[in-house]
């Protein structure tokens, strides 16, 4: 069990919205642009200031700093100035007594507003030259020699649509204003220190005049790495204004409408390989559709450049990104971070090649699995590889043989219900690709009974991180998991952290934990010399001769390195592999499908908590699968998310789960680069979720052989039934009237 699961299955657990509510607590409510490209002047808010409990009424005209939020590009207005650039964008916050007050005030807020067309296709932004930053390129070998000396070469096109984070708490924050005009912030954030930062800036406060807490998440998936911010800020902004506690929480459909989610991506790849199966030349150039400013795609974009050949190895690549301006609320992190996108390419190129080749799927998979020492198009080589190891195991454990002959059989035995296998191979890069946030800060005290706290800039999301904390300080001070307690996140004990994000929360905080409790342990060891204490007495007897109990420690990712204007570097400390065997059957007159099982061999390396590892898998694949299958966000031509609520976006549910899941972790895997020779676990599962794609590819194959397969994502039961019955195949993703 983790430390919080009594808490949660009681109900006992707390959120942003269930803390204890300080006295004259005001609620806030946002007045957002209806419109997703265009201007607006002429706004009016005295109806909204003059409306029963309302306290006060913000707009941009009221930031006393900088109005701008932009965590990598200065792009992004708190606070629309006049011009409007996607649905959702904050104009004015309303601050009232009670929640309905400030909603009823926000329908008396009126503008006018001018409106244009907004562009929503990253292609046409690109043809435009509406970039959000400059285009990348990433090159390795003699890409057009080797096309020349391939067999088979084949190109095409992959879309693949966002997807919206839906974790189970929506955006929320509290800030409280403390004496002298400090701030307290609870926040619903991954990244505590980001908040404090950016409220700084607005509020033109010093960081030290502003404390950020965050006690736990109901889920995150890179979905409050950067937009919890605009939230927090709104609340420490009015805060600060009104010498009050205020609480912004949006409902449900306000947060799927306003925040961003997952990349959707348009891509053209062209695959060749030799006669062997071997692959040659890969070239690929992603379409990101960045929405309206920055936020993190850059960062995206890059790691989805740095996971471009998937599993595999490719000698020849030349990589292309282009992070495309639109009029949709920004897209930002989302478990995965580009990569899945970039890997749903390469294996779709991949499966094209098999067929234009006449080879069987496995064995080119097979054949050019990522190995120890492979160049990687950023420059630098594959270190201790487990691609094929997990690759074998699978084949074998699973009986893959065995399982394709059944398929077989059934199919041929079956007209209108066919079986479809896929094999997936992870490959996945732990570090954030921007070197200088691969650094933690872990606080740990023991008290003088011996029991021991342990802080560090980790933000609990449900994944287990305390738990984590918890495993690894046990570990090191000797001392049993009662006496062990882990803090929730404050900027005011560990300073100046990175977001929690990445699959490098454990590592990064993990081993700033270990390096304080070694430093306690040192001293508590030096002290007891060659007498016999119990753990308990040691550390009294300790205290009463005024040795220190308390630690902080901070750990830098050593050896990370990598130069952009070069596009050559080693930007990981490791990497993640594993391979599912995924087996469906497609209904083929109704176009649905059920995944029969999921079979995984993961490499965890020396997992810090198996079963919390396990559940990280299991939640990483059905995210995946959800993502390529049913859930499916869809714009109308303004710009509007029209999947905005439970009952038009579909997310898996129990029925859409795999009927049987295996997970098996790779045995006697070390890994010397991350703490106690664990490995990141949180992102790297997402991408067996796509080889659900392709086992329903596959058997929709085997029911119609005649049609050519359009590479797009979701493959919803609908887009399904076009393929199988339909006109035409090709359906739009994304923006669809
Ligand atoms: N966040 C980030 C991430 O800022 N940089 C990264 O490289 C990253 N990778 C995965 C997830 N979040
Ligand atoms: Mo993330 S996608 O916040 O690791």
């Amino acid at each position: 069990m983790r430390a919080d699961d009594r808490l949660h299955v009681r109900g006992e657990s707390r959120y942003v919205d269930d803390l204890p509510e300080p006295a004259g607590l005001l609620h806030g409510a946002l007045f957002h642009s209806p419109i997703a490209c265009g201007r607006f002047t002429n706004l009016q808010l005295e109806a909204a200031r003059q409306a029963p409990g309302v306290r006060g009424v913000f707009c941009a005209a009221d930031v006393p700093g900088d109005n701008e939020i932009g965590a990598i590009v200065e792009d992004e207005p708190l606070f629309a100035d006049e011009h409007l650039h996607h649905i959702g964008q904050p104009i004015a916050f309303v601050v009232a007594e009670r929640l309905e007050q400030a909603r009823a005030a926000v329908n008396l807020i009126q503008a006018d507003f001018e409106e244009e067309t907004p562009l929503l296709d990253p292609r046409e932004a690109q043809a435009r030259g509406s970039l959000l930053v400059p285009s990348r390129t990433l090159e390795v070998g003699q890409v057009e020699a080797a096309f020349e000396r391939c067999s088979t070469v084949v190109e095409g096109r992959v879309d693949s649509a966002g997807q919206e984070h839906l974790y189970l708490e929506t955006q929320a924050s509290m800030s409280e204003a403390l004496e002298g005009g400090r701030l307290r912030i609870h926040a619903g954030t991954q990244g505590p220190t980001a908040v404090q930062r950016v409220a700084s800036r607005v509020l033109g406060l010093p960081m030290s005049a502003i404390e950020v807490e965050v006690v736990r998440l109901g889920g995150a998936f890179g979905g409050k790495e950067d937009q919890a911010t605009p939230w927090a800020v709104l609340c420490a902004l009015a805060s600060l204004k009104l010498g009050a506690a205020v609480k912004y929480a949006l409902d449900r459909s306000e947060d799927m409408v306003v925040t961003g989610k997952r990349h959707p991506y348009s891509s053209d790849y062209r695959l060749g390989l030799d006669a062997e199966g071997k692959l040659l030349a890969y070239e690929v150039t992603y379409f990101q559709n960045g929405g309206s400013a920055a936020d993190l795609s850059p960062a995206i974009l890059e790691r989805s450049l740095f996971h471009s050949t998937g599993g595999y190895h490719v000698p020849n690549a030349r990589i292309t990104g282009h992070s495309c301006k639109t009029n949709l609320p920004p897209f930002t992190a989302f478990r995965g971070f580009g990569a899945p996108q970039a890997i749903f390419v390469m294996e779709s190129a991949l499966h094209h090649a098999a067929e234009a080749s006449g080879m069987d799927v496995a064995d080119l998979q097979r054949k050019n699995l990522l190995q120890s020492g492979d160049l990687m198009p950023y420059g630098s080589g594959i270190e201790r590889s487990q691609a094929s190891r997990s690759f074998e195991e699978v084949l074998e454990r699973y009986d893959y043989e065995g399982a394709r002959r059944r398929v077989e059989a059934f199919n041929g035995s079956q007209t209108l219900r066919k079986r479809g296998l896929a094999l997936m191979p992870a490959c996945f890069g732990i570090s954030f690709t921007n070197k200088i946030l691969n650094q933690a800060g872990a606080l740990v005290h023991i008290y003088t009974d011996g029991s021991v706290h342990v802080a560090t800039g980790a933000v609990e999301m449900g994944q287990g991180v305390a738990e984590k904390m918890r495993v690894i300080a046990c570990h090191t001070l000797g001392v049993g998991p009662e006496r062990v307690s882990v803090a929730s996140t404050r900027t005011t004990t560990v300073a100046n952290t990175s977001p929690t994000a990445a699959s490098a929360g454990a590592d990064l905080n993990g081993r700033a934990t270990e390096l304080a409790c070694q430093e306690l342990r040192g001293r508590l060891d030096a002290f007891r010399g060659e007498r016999e204490l119990e753990w308990d007495a040691l550390v009294e007897a300790a205290y009463l001769e005024r040795i220190n109990l308390s630690a902080q420690a901070h750990y830098a990712t050593p050896r990370l390195a990598y130069d952009k204007s070069t596009e050559q570097g080693r930007p990981f400390a490791y990497h993640v592999f594993g391979t599912a065997l995924t087996e469906v059957e497609v209904d083929c007159l109704r176009g649905t499908y059920t995944v029969e099982s999921v079979r995984i061999v993961h490499d965890a390396g020396q997992s810090l908590a198996p079963e919390v590892d396990r559940g990280q898998v299991e939640g990483g694949l059905m995210q995946g699968i959800g993502w390529l299958t049913v859930e499916e966000l869809c714009f109308n031509s303004k710009g509007r998310l029209l999947s905005k609520d439970l009952a038009t976006y579909k997310v898996p549910d129990v029925y859409a789960s795999p009927r049987d899941v295996e997970t098996h972790f790779l045995e006697d895997c070390d890994n010397p680069e991350a703490v106690l020779h664990s490995k990141g676990i949180g992102e790297p599962p997402l991408l067996y979720g796509i080889g659900t794609y392709f086992a329903i590819r596959d058997a929709a194959r085997a029911f119609r052989k005649d049609r050519d397969w359009m590479f797009q994502a979701p493959l919803s039961p609908e887009r399904l039934m076009m393929f199988l019955h339909g006109e035409s195949a090709d359906v739009p993703v994304t923006i669809i009237d």
